[in-house]
């Protein structure tokens, strides 16, 4: 049975049915979890049998209800953070625990126990200032940093856990019958859904019974929590006492809503809470569906009528509590310390890797559409770049090019010669990427399914059959990534002689991996489906996305002998898929209000690890006017994956398609692009090695400046470059928020000097005459830099007039070619009379140089964008800017494209 998109799926411009997916009330795990803790029920801590070992501290809590034992586990690791595990003691089968997030077994530091007896006890890590204050009943945990308490943990009395029991048909003995844990009474029987869940037509039988847990967190003094991606929302986490809560299900939701809390493609359990002087991350390591109440309480000054006289002079800090829930698993949280964000990035970083450091093609221009319909139109609209003068790497092949949607072919007619098409690329220097999802086609003469149905490789039905589900080809399987062996095999399917007609300029974007499965409840699997090892889909749904990619990734590794660096892009993912390439937002759709959000969206992702991340230019779904499409590359370009993308039924938007003017606007922001590509590689370097966002809010260069905390407009590139986007149609002028009052900015094209308006902790570069920036390179595309160190990281400082350009990393060769042309420095108050050079250190490159100087302008007011459709505003701060790196040698593919 051949499915096509349209009979499964409407791919018309339309919004999404939310019906098709559940909001909170439909989900019982959050009803059961509400009703119970309405009541209020106790947890107490065993303190005087705690034992402290090599590891870890332990001890038992015990629900006075139900008295099933859980045992807690607090963890120092290495970096101030502390992690605290909690479990049943004895569960009736082992709970599922999260595998393959975290990079290694993170190093623990010995707990001291500093004070305690039976009602309290108090764990320090020796090192740093902080402590965890545990009281026994009921029972709480204060992490205390020097005398003050940051975050409590189950101070409102929310955990909630419940335990594995009997299913219900075999509770034979009164004994059994007689279990509290959860109100089990008739009529609440099927509202509460413990051993059966309704939505609409589909039925979840649960084997195992209610196993949600739950647990929550205040944060004290805080107001600004952001993170827990992938939501279709505002950058800063909202309040959600009046409405749903956060949603982590990862769901294909086509033309999804924006400002939503419902789940979409990719989950990152993990938030960030901000304020001066201080930054915290909670990492829930958690693969099950899980929602997230946020609750913000401001500050209160108390007064002498409400409190009495004693309280006269009191003030209660704002707080702001987090509510993690999750239908199953165990509780295993991360309290990452910071106390500065780039000290919670690297927090992050060392519990789940950092970006993998792209190959450089992958940073340039990418040109998508469902679907280029064969060789003839690839070869036109490759040419197309070329007769345009418009830069551009990679070319993208959606579904329609393989044999009825089976992956690892090709559509004969179609793509008759796929090595002639990819010659062609290659011949310019260019790449093409091809799509690679993870359902198979049933089909008895495809060797791939063949092969997967022969090594039983396939996720199960609760039956024990393969699972079959409709998709793209029509009934499919799903291979089962959870399983190492169904991975290793999955990645020599994509070496040469297995995938004919690959080349070495072939790689893979993996969509629907939700999975996206067409008439299963919400569009995915159902949670009683089985993976290796015999767990349900229930406990893994949110990873499932996150090993495709782990395996495609490995796989393009492999085939190159583990000299080249992949490229794959994904849709579905979770904590740690920063290691195995890109993600981007999946079906936006193409309005103004879309490619707003796209920034809030990318920031979310971008500090929660995922660095290599963009949106849809122009929108997927719909034909965006001339105006919109102008200002989404315009954006675009400013983004770190930069992919312009259309479905099926949209017309052609191919760059040159909208008159001279629109074009030379398309091609001007592309080329802008192509111009900061060093600045791009060198940023993403710095995402590699030290786990620095690419993309950042404000809030993370000027954290002792409130005024950026909720700012979404705009945003840094790096610590040098602010970029404003236009988002309004019809804009003749853009208001920017320069931060810092002793800060001093550039306009990147006209170099015009603008002071900051706010007051910022930072260094005043313009009173000072200095300026710095640094510069990475490397061939672009192997491994080389990290196995041989051949890569080249220069720093450049320019402090009274004197310009040193030095090695940032001794351990760096690279015989380069590469010349630095030009050099701006910016903000110096006399041009300089003469300029002279000197070579000092070996590694120093030969530099013709041009100081350029830039007279001081002052003037009032805020920039703007210069005329109706004129570039979007983008700032420089940092008064050293690298521009036009002329290599000299190939391969540098930004050449080959001007
Ligand atoms: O493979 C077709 C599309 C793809 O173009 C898009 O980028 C993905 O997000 N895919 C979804 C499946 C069809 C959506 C209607």
């Amino acid at each position: 049975m051949e499915a096509t998109g349209k009979e499964e799926i409407s791919v018309e411009d339309e919004a999404v049915d939310k019906n098709i997916f559940k909001d909170c009330s439909k989900i019982a795990f959050y009803r059961r979890q509400k009703q119970q803790l309405s009541r209020r029920s106790m947890y107490q801590a065993s303190l005087d049998s705690a034992t402290t070992g090599k590891d870890s501290t332990k001890f038992q809590i015990i629900n006075e209800t139900t008295k099933v034992p859980l045992v807690a586990e607090v963890y120092g690791i290495e970096g101030n953070i502390f992690r605290l595990k909690i479990n049943e003691e004895t569960p009736l089968k082992p709970r599922y625990e999260v595998p393959d997030v975290l990079t290694s077994k993170p190093s623990t530091v010995r707990l001291i126990s500093c004070a305690g007896d039976a009602d309290s006890l108090v764990l320090a890590d020796g090192k740093g200032d902080l402590k965890c204050h545990i009281t026994a009943n009921p029972f709480k945990i204060d992490l205390v940093s020097e005398e003050e308490v940051v975050m409590s943990i189950n101070s409102l009395g929310q955990l909630y856990f419940e335990h594995l029991q009997i299913p219900l048909k075999q509770r034979a003995t009164k004994e059994n019958k007689e279990d509290t844990s959860v109100d089990t009474s008739q009529e609440d029987q099927e509202d509460l859904g413990l051993w059966e869940e309704k939505f609409g037509k589909f039925v979840d039988v649960k084997v195992n019974g209610p196993a949600s847990i739950g647990l929550d967190f205040s944060l004290h003094g805080f107001e600004h929590l952001y993170g827990i991606p992938q939501h279709a929302e505002s950058h800063q986490l909202k309040n959600t006492s009046d409405g749903d809560a956060y949603r982590l299900y990862n769901l294909d939701v086509y033309g999804y809503k924006i400002h939503d809390k419902m789940g979409i493609y990719g989950s990152v359990p993990y938030l960030l809470a901000h304020k001066p002087g201080r930054t915290l991350g909670i990492f829930w390591l958690n693969a099950s569906e899980t929602l997230v109440e946020i609750n913000t309480e401001p500050a209160v000054k108390y007064t002498l009528t409400q409190m009495g006289p004693a309280a006269a002079k009191q003030k209660v800090r704002c707080r702001t509590d987090v509510h993690w829930m999750s239908e199953s698993g165990i509780i295993d949280v991360f309290l990452l310390t910071g106390p500065t964000p780039s000290d919670v990035f690297g927090q992050y970083s060392y519990l789940t890797g950092t970006q993998a450091m792209p190959p450089l093609f992958s940073l340039g221009y990418h040109q998508c559409r469902w679907n280029y319909e064969d060789e003839q139109d690839v070869k036109a609209v490759d040419a197309g770049f070329d007769e345009h003068d418009i830069p551009y790497d990679v070319m993208w092949l959606d579904i329609e090019h393989t044999e009825g949607k089976r992956y690892f072919t090709w559509d004969k007619k179609r793509f008759p010669n796929p090595r002639r098409m990819q010659e062609l690329l290659r011949s310019k220097n260019r790449k093409l990427v091809v799509i690679s999802d993870p359902h198979i086609k049933i089909d008895p003469d495809y060797s791939v399914y063949v092969k997967a149905k022969e090594q039983g490789f396939f996720v199960r039905n609760h039956e024990g059959g393969d699972f079959e589900g409709v998709c793209w080809p029509g009934l499919s399987s799903y291979l089962d990534f959870t399983n190492p062996k169904v991975r290793e095999w999955y990645s020599g399917l994509f070496t040469f002689s297995a995938y004919q007609g690959s080349t070495d300029i072939l790689y893979i974007w993996n969509d629907m991996n939700e999975p996206s499965v067409f008439r299963g409840p919400e569009l995915t699997m159902q949670k009683n489906a089985i993976h290796h090892g015999n767990w349900e889909h229930r406990e893994l749904h949110n990873i499932y996305g996150f090993y495709q990619q782990m395996a495609t990734a490995e796989g393009l590794i492999q085939r190159s002998k583990g000299k080249e660096r992949p490229f794959v892009l994904t849709r579905s993912f979770f904590a740690g898929s920063q290691k195995y390439g890109a993600v981007w937002t999946g079906d936006n759709t193409a309005e103004w209000s879309y490619l707003k959000i796209s920034i809030p969206m990318l920031l979310t992702l971008s500090i929660t690890g995922i660095s290599f991340c963009g949106a849809d230019v122009g929108g997927f779904i719909g034909n965006p006017e001339a105006e919109l499409l102008v200002r989404w590359y315009q954006a675009g370009a400013y983004q770190p994956f930069f992919r312009g993308h259309a479905t099926m039924n949209t017309k052609r938007r191919e760059p040159w398609l909208f008159g001279e003017e629109n074009t030379q606007l398309i091609r001007e922001a592309i080329r802008q692009r192509y111009a900061l590509l060093p600045y791009w590689y060198s940023l993403f370097y710095r995402a590699h090695v030290a786990a620095q966002p690419v993309m950042r809010p404000l809030w993370i260069e000027f954290p002792e400046e409130l005024d950026t905390f909720g700012v979404e407009d705009e945003y840094m590139l790096g610590s040098a470059l602010l970029v404003h986007p236009v988002t309004e149609p019809k804009a003749s002028t853009v208001d920017v928020f320069l931060p810092g009052s002793n800060e001093v900015w550039y306009d990147s094209k006209t170099f015009a000097l603008w002071e900051g308006a706010r007051t910022v902790k930072f260094p005043v570069a313009l009173d000072t005459d200095s300026a710095m920036g640094e510069f990475y390179l490397d061939d672009g595309h192997s491994f080389q830099y990290l196995h041989q160190k051949q890569f080249l990281h220069r720093k450049f400082s320019f402090l009274s007039g004197v310009l040193i350009n030095s090695c940032a990393d001794k351990r760096g060769h690279y015989p380069s070619k590469c010349v630095v042309e030009q050099i701006f420095v910016l903000g110096l108050k006399k041009q300089p009379s003469s300029v002279t050079t000197r070579s000092s250190d070996k590694w120093t490159l030969h530099f013709l140089m041009e100081v350029r100087y830039t007279g001081i302008q002052r003037e009032q007011g805020h920039p703007a964008a210069s005329h109706q459709l004129g570039f979007l505003q983008t700032m420089v701060k940092m008064s050293l800017w690298l521009l036009h790196i002329v290599p000299k040698c190939p391969p540098c593919i930004w050449r080959s494209s001007h």
